[in-house]
């Protein structure tokens, strides 16, 4: 039967009729399109490709963005894009918080209007793919201490340095690079592709996100044209605003992989029968995980609610992002490792979702800050204290 929806506090009632349509869209496309291929590419560790185009038609790229083509959702419908992509696979929803969260939000908020017209119209309909490279070897919960170079020489800079865990990496067209430039300051380029001097390697041996793309990229004293820097970034605070609108969407995404992993560990509980003719799902053991599943959800789901109409009153501040990332993250985390649990053996086999979500999972908790450096976040918001170093 298809995905019926969890809302055990009717949270459905906050939403509007459009968001509710735009959610109900989302979930049937995950169901026809995505949730047929997805094991199967998981298992080989190979990306989707075949979903960019249709998802863009949908309008799932950038779609909380305005102009060049985007959808302007407001931040909920967004979300619950998020949401919903997720509750197909951690990878898909990478795939369009990267493109739409990352890489178009950069160019949107940052580019010239040369760049803007470039780039945001075929990023949007996935004609072009774009990658985002904040993350480096040494520096990764620290991105402030990042080693890549942008010397100016002339009309161009000379990109020189390493990159690491690139989402979209290698099938990137165009990527948005973090480096150090002449006055020590930390700026966004746009660098293309078949440049000399850049090239991508992917990583092959992942046991988490296998869905989706991740490389390592190396500069050797490429040269860009002084055009490729996005002239509004000023500081490493420029990637930050890019991360919380990616780290929002991971919020609500979460929640979609917590929504897979407690409705198929559910329906098991009531299939399975051991010890009594009768279902585990009336062991009060067994009750208990579910009940503390769909509590955590409940609540997580309120919390990204409640973030989303805030972002939509421009009121939203980074710190609750984190809140939100961090509580989300680990609380999907938790569900698949209890939902696998009450799969008993069969929660490792691939006929089930479970697994590839927990694994994935362990990436989600992971990246765009770590648990607990969400926590630290967090703890600088209330004491007003940094306890980073
Ligand atoms: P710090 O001194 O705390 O802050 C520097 C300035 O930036 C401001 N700020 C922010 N502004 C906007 N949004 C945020 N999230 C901000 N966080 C800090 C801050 O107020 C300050 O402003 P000002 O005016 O006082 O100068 O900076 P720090 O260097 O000590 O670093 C702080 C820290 C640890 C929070 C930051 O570096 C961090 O967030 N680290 C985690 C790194 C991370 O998340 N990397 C993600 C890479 S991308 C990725 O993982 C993509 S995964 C694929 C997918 O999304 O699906
Ligand atoms: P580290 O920073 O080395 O952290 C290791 C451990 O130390 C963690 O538990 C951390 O919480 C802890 N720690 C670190 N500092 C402190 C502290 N001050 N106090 C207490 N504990 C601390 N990056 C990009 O730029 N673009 C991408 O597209 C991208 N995609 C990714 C895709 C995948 C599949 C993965 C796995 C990562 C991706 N990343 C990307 C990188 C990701 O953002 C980083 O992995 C993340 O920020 C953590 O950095 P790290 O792995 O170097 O861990």
């Amino acid at each position: 039967m298809a995905f019926q929806g969890v809302d055990f506090m009717n949270i459905d009632d906050l939403l509007t009729d459009e968001e509710r349509l735009i959610r109900d869209s989302v979930r049937a496309f995950v169901e026809d399109k995505v949730l047929p291929i997805i094991e199967d590419h998981y298992m080989r560790g190979t990306f989707p490709a075949e979903l960019v185009k249709p998802m863009a038609e949908l309008g799932y790229l950038g779609a909380n963005l305005k102009d060049f083509g985007c959808a302007g959702l407001n931040n909920v419908a967004y979300g619950l894009i998020m949401q919903e992509l997720e509750r197909g696979d951690s990878g898909l929803r990478s795939f369009v918080s990267v493109q739409g969260s990352l890489v178009m939000y950069s160019i949107h908020s940052f580019g010239s209007p040369e760049q803007k017209e470039r780039w945001l119209p075929r990023l949007q309909t996935g004609q072009v793919i774009g990658c985002f490279a904040l993350t480096e070897p040494d520096f990764g919960s620290n991105p402030s201490g990042l080693r890549t170079r942008a010397r100016k020489e002339g009309d161009s800079y000379i990109i020189h340095g390493s990159k690491a865990w690139i989402t979209n990496g290698s099938i990137a067209d165009v990527a948005v690079v973090w480096a150090r430039c002449d006055d020590e300051q930390i700026r966004g380029f746009l660098v293309e592709a078949g440049t000399a001097g850049f090239e991508a390697r992917d990583y092959h041996n992942k046991h988490s996100l296998r869905a989706s793309v991740t490389s390592e990229l190396v500069f050797d004293n490429c040269r860009v044209d002084q055009s490729s820097l996005l002239p509004e970034t000023e500081s490493l605070k420029s990637a930050l605003m890019c991360l919380n609108q990616a780290r929002y969407g991971i919020a609500w995404g979460a929640v979609g992989s917590a929504l897979t992993c407690y409705d198929a560990a559910r329906s098991w509980s009531l299939e399975r029968k051991q010890f009594a003719d009768k279902p585990i799902a009336a062991h009060q053991l067994v009750q208990s995980k579910l009940v503390h599943m769909v509590t955590e959800i409940s609540k997580g789901q309120l919390l990204s609610y409640r973030l989303g109409r805030l972002k939509d009153e421009g009121k939203c501040r980074y710190d609750q992002i984190s809140m939100a990332k961090r509580n989300n993250a680990a609380m999907a985390l938790e569900t698949s490792r209890l939902a696998r649990d009450i799969l008993g053996a069969n929660g490792i086999l691939s006929d089930y979702p479970v697994f590839r979500h927990l694994s994935n999972l362990e990436t989600v908790y992971t990246y765009e800050g770590t648990h607990d450096i969400h926590t630290l976040i967090v703890g600088q918001s209330i004491t007003g204290i940094s306890a980073f170093e």
